[in-house]
């Protein structure tokens, strides 16, 4: 349980990959008018927007952020507004921007309003090349090479200050990449393994920007809305740590996962043409020790790397069979 009951929650970066997807299920749980959707740019999905309450909020703007948050009389945040890895290299102060300012943004706000909670994911992204790579440990070296990793550094370090210098109920857990047949995700470097399921369903061949042997953790969809949840409604007084726990869930290489779709689609090629992005991910852990989640809140994940293929690509192949392979948020 959150310090206080929450009773409304604000889901900016709502139209992103994760965001779209945790609004509904918060609003199955919560009650759909009392889940407020933010975007920033992109459009939403039908769904999204009729659903529930949707509003345009950038989170660099505070003083929108607040006038939403007084309109609704949120009490709690989930900042999912951010911009990841591949992006945040090739626009630096625009990743700062969005994943410093945006947070620090939402925990002045908490403060001053007294919100129950900030929720703000950080990510695998906080480790770099001096970190243990295997089974990389809760506690450990903290020196990314990407802004992108240096702003969820920060982000964990400023919901820590918060908590201890002003009482505030902040919470993070570090997303392994996340994979899902829903929201397509955007300038991550874990991109690659959702896109070899649209390829492989669409094309039967799929160009891969990282080496066959990269290897990394992930976590399929409905483990990461749980995870995310779980933490939100974990009891505050047993938590140890808050804004940077690490979450496993499985961890294989882009060659393992090539040969786990083969299982069923056995004429399914990848060709290797590693790209900037390699460099990032060898840069992150190809497995995590998330033995302080399990302890502090139950993590539990459920789906592994067979589990996770055989759901995407059944429900991929739906979608393709009925011309509705890719979704985009809405038309005008
Ligand atoms: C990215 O690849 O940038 C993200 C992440 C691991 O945080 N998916």
């Amino acid at each position: 349980m959150a310090k206080k009951a929450i009773k409304k929650i604000l889901v900016t970066g709502a139209v992103g990959q994760i965001g779209s997807e945790l609004t509904l299920e918060l609003r199955q749980r919560y009650g759909a008018e009392n889940v407020v959707a933010c975007g920033r740019k992109t459009k939403p999905t039908k769904e999204l927007k009729e659903s529930g309450p949707f509003e345009w909020v950038d989170v660099t703007e505070v003083e929108k952020l607040r006038d939403t948050c007084r309109k609704h009389s949120i009490d709690a945040i989930i900042n999912m507004a951010a911009i990841l890895s591949a992006t945040g290299e090739k626009n630096p102060q625009l990743a700062w921007h969005v994943n410093v300012t945006g947070l620090i943004n939402t925990l002045e706000l908490a403060r001053e309003l007294e919100l129950a909670q900030v929720l703000c994911p950080s990510s695998i992204a906080v480790f770099g090349p001096s970190t243990p790579r295997k089974n990389t440990p809760q506690e450990t070296i903290l020196k990314p090479t990407t802004m992108y990793g240096v702003s969820k550094v920060t982000g964990e370090l400023l919901c820590d200050y918060y908590v201890q210098r002003h009482g505030v109920d902040a919470r993070g857990l570090r997303y392994p990449g996340i994979i899902s047949a829903e929201t397509l995700p955007g300038g991550g470097t874990t991109d690659y393994a959702v896109e070899i399921y649209y390829k492989a369903i669409e094309e039967g061949r799929y160009t891969c920007f990282v080496e066959e042997g990269t290897r990394l953790p992930m976590m399929y969809m409905p483990d990461c809305i749980k995870a995310t949840i779980d933490l939100m409604e974990a009891d505050f007084a047993s938590l140890e740590h808050h804004g940077d726990f690490n979450v496993g869930a499985m961890s294989f290489s882009a060659g393992e996962l090539a040969a786990e779709i083969r299982k069923q689609i056995p004429e399914f090629t990848v060709a290797y043409e590693p790209d900037f992005r390699q460099a990032i991910a060898d840069s992150w852990p190809e497995s995590i020790d998330d033995s302080a989640a399990r302890k502090e809140w139950g993590w539990q994940p459920s789906y592994d790397l067979g589990a996770m293929t055989k759901d995407m690509l059944a429900k991929l192949r739906t979608r393709h069979e009925a011309g509705t392979l890719y979704r985009s948020g809405e038309s005008d």
